[in-house]
């Protein structure tokens, strides 16, 4: 039986204390979401035995059937932030407006958003799901928090991270200082770090991608996903598919193997599909925290300034070479004809 172990307390108690100057107050933070991904966790197992799968009976802001298992991780996270002074506001992918803290709370010097329970539509299958979740320091200067505090770039976020309910749960996350990942033993009830400073493969064995899309996509983002089969001239050394349709499950699997996992705009969604606050931005950061790259094809998703809570973006992200053979193929194809880049087919 090992005997030394890291729980994330203590990790994230070792990264604060490279900074003098730290009051702990994002350490506390990230570990009030630990706390609140395990009792979401412990939800999740428990599903399928107390019978809470199904809609919950209304639609969220993105009109989409919301799981009662969504209803419930949002709650779990926002009852686990708002008493603790911490936190000015929060945003949820599953709310329309910005969460304020409750008046009867103090409000602290962070903005959180989440997106509870991301791939949710797989919990009747059960395949893995996540938390993401995004942290700011707050811009403006009184008061409690407001619009501003959330409607910032991603290259603004001072930590980031995700949770994968999958076999086993692991959250990982960074604070800008590379990308580490933890796995619950759920015998002890404690993260324990499994992954410590992920660095992902400079080219990926994969690419994930939903491909019943492919007739919806313009003709440059068709010719580049061909070049990541190795079907054209100028293409690359064949990649294997794997696309659960979970972002969090998708993009740890490339994290970790290496590969590429892509949402571009189409005819349906001439935004992307994906929100940029919730999934891409964060999913980014730790991206490039482990030596990856994010772009919405052609510009780098930490860049993206939002103007909406709920905005969307294309999203190709995952290994650096991979994803810079994306951004080639469509620079490409623009210059070939001369007119703008990635607009959908009509
Ligand atoms: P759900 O939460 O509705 O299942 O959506 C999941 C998701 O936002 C993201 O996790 C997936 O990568 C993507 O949508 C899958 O979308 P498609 O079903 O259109 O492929």
């Amino acid at each position: 039986m090992q005997t030394s172990v890291t729980t994330i307390e203590r990790f994230i108690l070792d990264q604060e204390d490279r900074y003098p100057e730290a009051t702990g107050e994002l350490s506390n933070l990230l570990y009030d979401i630990a706390l609140a991904s395990k009792i979401i966790a412990a939800a999740i197992r428990r599903a399928g035995l107390v019978n809470i799968l199904g809609g919950a009976g209304h639609r969220n802001v993105q009109g989409e059937d919301q799981q009662k298992l969504d209803v419930l991780a949002n709650e779990i996270i926002q009852n686990s932030l708002k008493h603790t002074g911490r936190v000015c506001v929060m945003g949820s992918e599953e709310d329309d407006d910005i969460i304020p803290v409750p008046p009867e709370y103090g409000v602290g010097k962070y903005a959180v958003l989440f997106d509870p329970l991301d791939g949710s539509s797989n919990i009747d299958v059960n395949a893995a799901v996540g938390t993401i979740f995004s942290i700011y320091r707050r811009v403006s200067m009184e008061g409690r928090g407001r619009s501003v505090d959330v409607l910032q770039p991603g290259c603004k976020q001072v930590a980031a991270g995700y949770v994968m309910y999958g076999s086993s749960t692991m959250l990982v996350y960074t604070t800008g200082q590379g990308a580490h990942g933890f796995t619950l033993d759920p015998t002890i009830g404690e993260f324990l770090l499994s992954h410590p400073q992920i660095v992902t493969p400079r080219v990926g064995t994969y690419y994930s991608v939903n491909e019943s899309n492919f007739g919806r996509w313009d003709k440059a983002m068709q010719h580049a996903v061909r070049g990541l089969k190795g079907d054209t001239p100028d293409g690359m050394k064949p990649k294997n598919s794997r696309y659960i349709g979970s972002l969090v499950a998708d993009f740890h699997r490339n994290l970790i193997a290496g590969g590429i996992f892509l949402y571009p705009a189409d005819t349906r969604n001439p935004q992307g599909k994906l929100r940029l606050l919730y999934e891409a931005s964060p999913m980014a950061f730790i991206a490039e925290q482990a030596e990856g790259s994010a772009t919405d094809g052609l510009n780098r998703i930490l860049d993206i300034v939002p103007h909406s809570l709920h905005q969307r973006t294309p999203l190709v992200i995952g290994s650096r070479e991979d994803v810079g053979f994306v951004a080639d193929a469509l620079r490409h194809a623009a210059s070939r004809s001369g007119g703008p880049i990635s607009q959908p087919v009509p």
